[in-house]
């Protein structure tokens, strides 16, 4: 059996046990679906990977270090006292977080989440719990979390907080030898005391001073002494300070590597399940998911990482999730001094162009019952289909595959142009004209006579 559809087996397979342990326990499908209504209907959001390791930039001691910009803490083994060198020079005097939202916005995004702290330990944000924080370990002294959720509630962008519960400088958590600080097997006989005096005393921090927030990110839950039953009771403790806050899978300790899944192949605790970098070949079927993905090779910003994808493989990775069901969560990296690259904005613009045009056929989307045809992708809402080409046809004629109902009307979302729409031996074909108005993706629209035809 294919990968795939092993997947989709496993997903099928806990569909019905799914909705009430991925939400809250005590919620209804109606109430489930209410609280996560403006999440299905984003589709797009920011990530924001942000932090001291923005400093050394992927570089330690004149050495480029490889792998993520945001490990460079574990990749170099540097010793706490050392890389807090690096917070105290945190100064990012450029940082507009209105002008961040900005870029945000008009690529099309409805969300944006950013790392309030990562697995470095270092908070973005001002917390009286630590002083290993923005405010009180910089010499920039403000309170960026507070700034870029102000920013984001002004300009109508729904807001969310990555947490990591791995934390690599609190002596609690980390590993005191550190010859990793990412151990799957070290148990800190204290992590206890870190959840209760410094995890959760934060959280509450996050959820009750910063109302923008209303997505809460973990990460770093494959630590050896994080569980799922610690998962269940911060996902409730959670809950219990903001009930209509959503909650991604990593609250729980058993996702399966990258595909967003844990053993049994379910998103488990939280809301939504979080494949990472990959878009699962048939989606995720009956649950909420999330793809989140880099546009170079790193997270947290380095300065010689010029891998980017193009904007035509950004945007059809959009289409492809959206036409699976999930959410496309695109990361950005910002340096040191508070600047979004240019590549980044560069390919963020162009998004927004299609996007300003094209939206529709994303935002509030789902799946739709035709499959996934050869020269593109197709997104559904109510009685109307989208159907996004990539690979338009020489000679003008697309098999519109999968369906059999002739569309009341067909139209480019582009300019309204009528489509023509035939029937035919093989199916119907849509009749094109000789130019895309897009050569990355042309909307056609198909306004079906009644919810279900085929
Ligand atoms: O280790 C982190 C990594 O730095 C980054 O934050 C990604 C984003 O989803 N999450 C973890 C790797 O799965």
């Amino acid at each position: 059996m294919r990968f795939s559809n092993l997947i989709a087996a496993f997903s099928l397979l806990g569909a019905t046990s799914r909705a009430a342990a991925q939400g809250a326990t005590r919620e209804s499908t109606a109430q489930r679906d209410a609280r996560m209504a403006w999440w299905r209907e984003a589709r797009f959001g920011m990530f924001i990977h942000w932090g001291a390791y923005a400093v050394p930039a992927g570089t330690y001691k004149g050495v480029r270090v490889p792998g993520l910009g945001e490990w460079i803490m574990s990749r170099a083994h540097i010793p706490v006292s050392e890389y807090e060198q690096f917070v105290h020079r945190f100064n990012p005097e450029h940082f507009d977080p209105d002008a961040w939202v900005r870029i945000a916005k008009a690529a099309g995004m409805k969300y944006i989440v950013i790392t309030t702290k990562h697995h470095d330990g270092f908070a973005l944000f001002d917390s009286k719990v630590s002083g290993y924080d923005m405010v009180d370990a910089t010499p920039y002294k403000r309170d960026v979390i507070r700034g870029l959720a102000a920013a984001a509630h002004r300009q109508g962008l729904r807001f969310g907080a990555y947490y990591s519960i791995m934390d690599w400088h609190h002596p609690d958590a980390q590993e005191p030898n550190f010859p990793e600080y990412n151990s799957r097997t070290f148990h800190n006989p204290q992590f206890d005391r870190y959840v209760e005096t410094y995890m959760k005393p934060q959280l509450r921090e996050l959820i009750t001073q910063y109302p923008e927030i209303d997505v809460v990110w973990f990460d770093g839950e494959w630590v050896a002494d994080w569980n799922d039953a610690r998962g269940k009771e911060v996902y409730d403790f959670l809950h219990a300070l903001k009930p209509s806050l959503i909650i991604n899978n990593r609250v729980g300790h058993t996702r399966q590597g990258l595909s967003g899944l844990n053993q049994a192949g379910q998103v488990g605790l939280g809301d939504f399940g979080t494949p990472e970098q990959q878009v699962p070949p048939e989606g995720l079927p009956g649950v909420d998911w999330e793809t989140c993905m880099t546009m170079n090779d790193t997270w947290g910003f380095k300065s010689y990482d010029d891998d980017w994808k193009d904007t035509r493989t950004l945007l059809r990775t959009l289409i492809d999730v959206a036409s699976k069901g999930g959410n496309f969560l695109l990361n950005v990296g910002p340096t040191a001094e508070g600047v979004l690259p240019a590549p980044i904005v560069s390919r963020l613009g162009e998004m927004g162009v299609w996007m300003r045009v094209n939206g529709e056929a994303i935002y509030g989307t789902r799946v739709s019952s035709y499959g996934q045809p050869p020269w593109g992708r197709y997104t559904m809402r109510g009685n109307t289909v989208y159907a996004h080409i990539f690979d338009w046809p020489k000679d003008g004629r697309l098999e519109l595959t999968g369906m059999r109902d002739v569309p009341a009307r067909a139209y480019l979302l582009a300019d309204k142009q009528s489509i023509k729409v035939e029937r035919g031996g093989t199916g119907l074909t849509l009749h094109l004209p000789a130019v895309p108005p897009s050569t990355i993706a042309t909307v056609v629209v198909l306004e079906l006579a009644s919810q279900g035809a085929r």
